[in-house]
């Protein structure tokens, strides 16, 4: 049983940095693409053998050290009542976006085992059938990223709506938070329970808020969410996109197992931050520089984790595969880090 991602969560001794990828499941595969021009996302998504089959591609394909489970962040807001299409053009896509008090009164209390029974249901069946290869990794986004898709109703480039929220009704917007703390809380002890090994927490949009507002509508729901999915007994990482001013404080107020560091922190900047506390790093490879010539990935992956330095550090990008990558470029990324030795850090 391959368990490096399960000793670097922990910071234990491991032979060589574990590796996945965000994303590493998508459309840069052509087995991916082949598997979704026959169905709709949300059909894959929600039909457990297709997210199964999906889910265990890139373990076959690229040797990853990881499987993370075919879903989305988006589920729960479909869960609650905002109905998730996805197509090409537009991106994610809910139905209903929330305008005000009246909205939240209407949000379902779900419970994971119904309303996400399928999720739960690909867990269970990817865990029988990776058979200990290597671990799963369960998911959902934290509450800011969640709320500022679900008042927007789709993707954004200033999330000037969701911030309007913060600004103009920060008592509405705080029961949201409060609403979706809860329903991620839970959903990620349902995948703890149906099997997940390793919880990642994704707040994608952390970036587009100053810090002050931050650390007041963002940081202690992701430390309630973290502080849930803890008590499932499995290691948790919080990925807090833009964010990286804040690793300390993520570290030390959430009580992650791990920080997911984007790319616009240097890895000795992260590890700085993060100095003296009980927390190991993930990350932080620029996704675009997956499209440079092989020998330019190698050199810079080998740095990335010279830099990081080896015990409780997993590598990994610093947002998700871009889907122009060519999956030759992400195996060279995935053998460069399998071909370095674990490292004291410098
Ligand atoms: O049409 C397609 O094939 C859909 C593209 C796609 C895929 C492959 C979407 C729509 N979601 C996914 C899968 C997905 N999403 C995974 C699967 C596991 C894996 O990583 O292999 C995961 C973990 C996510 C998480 C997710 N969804 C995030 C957090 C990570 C991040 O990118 O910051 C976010 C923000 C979403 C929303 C979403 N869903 C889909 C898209 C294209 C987006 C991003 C929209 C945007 O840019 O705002």
């Amino acid at each position: 049983m391959n368990d490096l991602l399960l000793r670097a969560c922990r910071r234990e001794p491991v032979e060589r940095p574990p590796v996945w990828l965000m994303r590493q499941a998508g459309r840069y595969l052509p087995e991916y693409r082949a598997v979704r021009a026959r169905h709709d996302f949300l059909a894959m998504v929600k039909t457990p053998d297709l997210a199964v089959e999906v889910t265990l591609q890139p373990v076959d394909i690229l040797g990853v050290d990881a499987a993370i489970l075919f879903s989305d962040i988006l589920v729960i807001p479909d869960a609650m009542g905002l109905p998730l299409t996805v197509s090409e053009a537009t991106g994610p896509v809910l139905a209903g976006s929330l305008c005000g008090a009246a909205d939240l009164d209407r949000l379902h209390r779900f419970e994971p085992e119904d309303a996400l029974g399928y999720q739960l249901e690909a867990i269970r069946i990817t865990r029988r059938a990776l058979g200990g290869r290597v671990p799963l990794i369960g998911f959902a986004g934290a509450p800011w990223t969640l709320a500022a898709y679900m008042i927007e109703g789709r993707t954004s480039k200033d999330w000037a709506r969701a911030k309007q929220w913060l600004a103009v009704a920060p008592d509405l917007a705080h029961r949201l938070l409060g609403l979706l703390a809860d329903a991620v809380g839970r959903s990620l002890q349902a995948q703890a329970r149906a099997g997940a090994q390793v919880l990642q927490i994704f707040d994608s949009w952390a970036g587009a808020l100053a810090p002050s507002d931050y650390l007041e509508f963002g940081l202690p729901y992701l430390a309630r969410v973290v502080s849930a999915a803890r008590a499932g007994s499995v290691p948790v990482i919080a990925f807090a996109r833009g964010a990286g001013w804040a690793l300390d404080r993520i570290a030390g107020e959430t009580g992650a197992d791990v920080v997911g560091v984007d790319w616009q922190v240097t890895p000795q900047e992260a590890r700085a931050r993060v100095a003296g506390l009980p927390v190991a790093c993930q990350g932080n490879f620029d996704p675009s520089w997956l499209l440079a010539p092989p020998a330019v990935i190698r050199q810079r992956a080998g740095d990335m984790v010279a830099a990081f330095g080896g015990q409780g550090y997993i590598a990994n990008l610093g947002h998700g595969v871009l889907r122009d990558t060519p999956v030759e470029h992400v195996r060279v990324f995935v053998d460069a880090v399998k071909a370095c030795r674990a490292t004291s850090r410098p």
